[in-house]
């Protein structure tokens, strides 16, 4: 159906404070698609904040140290609060965070690629927050600008600690890599196993992202999938050098007359896999989240009928 005269001038009328650089907040007027969008979008980073801690949390049984254990535990807790924040976000979008669970666990809603791959050594801990943790805070300094106000606040606290995070992974790789060859190997083999899917993480290139056009011309996205991978190999790659790993990528190299590092070709068929259900380990992500769902569920019960209890001695009083 065609937009009416006034929803067309509405639609006007937000286009233009959006050009003003207005931040849209819940109570706002906003056009359907605009308010679609921005929960398909808090709704996928949500699910990967809660869904990003399996493959960490697999770890904190088998941390070396007690150091290396609660570093982890906190991060991992971390990932659970910035869940939290997200669904939150959701929620003054008119959207529950049930529903949005739900549709998770029934595979109609995506989560990053990135956190269908498994955590093979304790190197991928340290690989997780230098390269996923560097990608996810690259994407999100700009998010903090985003146009939907609750998004944009709760990204300057979450890149606030996903700094933490990514520093840890650094100082993790840093310690293996100075340390036995063993350790040196394994930090390399982690680093050339997560290095191609965190290229991926930013998204397909912006000549075949159906959503960038319009979420840009909104200000959801303030750069584009293509322009962020860029800014996260111009930021990595002096770090491995300092780190003394190699990225695995023949073509890597310095570009003069660009002023950037080129890079590689990347196989976006690996990522069409992984994102459309295929990747090593996608069942057991969501089957590890459907059980948690389904054991957590007498909890939500005792917290609702505890409410209920409170709710009733407050009305009785
Ligand atoms: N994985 O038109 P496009 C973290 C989908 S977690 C899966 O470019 P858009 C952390 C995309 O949804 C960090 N799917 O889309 C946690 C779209 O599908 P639909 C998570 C992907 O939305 C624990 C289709 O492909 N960060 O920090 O304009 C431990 C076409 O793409 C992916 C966020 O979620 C992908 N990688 O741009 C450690 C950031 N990429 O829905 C760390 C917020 C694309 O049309 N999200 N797709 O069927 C965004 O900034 C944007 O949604 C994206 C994609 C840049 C990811």
């Amino acid at each position: 159906m065609s937009p009416t005269y006034s929803e067309e001038s509405r639609e006007l009328a937000f286009q233009e404070a959006i050009d003003s650089d207005r931040t849209v907040e819940p109570r706002d007027w906003m056009p359907e698609r605009y308010r679609s969008t921005m929960i398909r979008q808090i709704a996928q980073h949500a699910h990967s904040e809660i869904i990003g801690m399996q493959p960490e949390g697999n770890w904190i049984t088998r941390a070396p140290s007690l150091r290396r254990k609660a570093i982890l535990l906190a991060k991992v807790q971390d990932e659970a609060g910035h869940g939290l924040y997200l669904y939150a976000a959701a929620e003054t979008l008119g959207v529950e965070r049930r529903e949005l669970t739900d549709l998770l666990i029934a595979g109609r809603q995506k989560y990053s690629s990135i956190f269908n791959y498994p955590t093979l050594t304790w190197a991928d801990v340290g690989a997780i927050g230098w390269l996923v943790d560097g990608a996810a805070i690259t994407n999100q300094l700009a998010l903090t600008k985003t146009s939907y106000g609750p998004y944009a606040r709760a990204m300057v606290r979450i890149c606030r600690e996903e700094s933490f995070h990514q520093r840890q992974g650094f100082e993790l790789l840093a310690e293996l890599s100075r340390g036995t060859k063993a350790q040196h190997e394994m930090a390399q083999d982690a680093v050339n196993r997560w290095w191609w899917p965190s290229l991926m993480m930013f998204g397909p290139p912006d000549t075949e992202s159906p959503n960038t056009a319009q979420s840009m011309a909104w200000k959801i996205k303030r750069v584009s999938n293509d322009d962020l991978r860029q800014r996260f190999v111009d930021m990595t790659v002096p770090q491995a050098q300092a780190l003394r790993l190699e990225l695995p990528d023949p073509d890597l190299r310095w570009n003069e007359a660009r002023g950037h590092f080129d890079f590689g070709p990347i196989d976006w068929e690996e990522f069409r896999q992984v994102v459309g259900g295929h990747g090593p380990c996608n069942q057991q992500r969501i089957s590890v989240r459907r059980a948690a769902d389904e054991e957590g569920a007498w909890v939500r019960e005792a917290a609702r009928a505890w409410e209920g209890r409170q709710q009733s001695r407050t009305s009785a009083a």
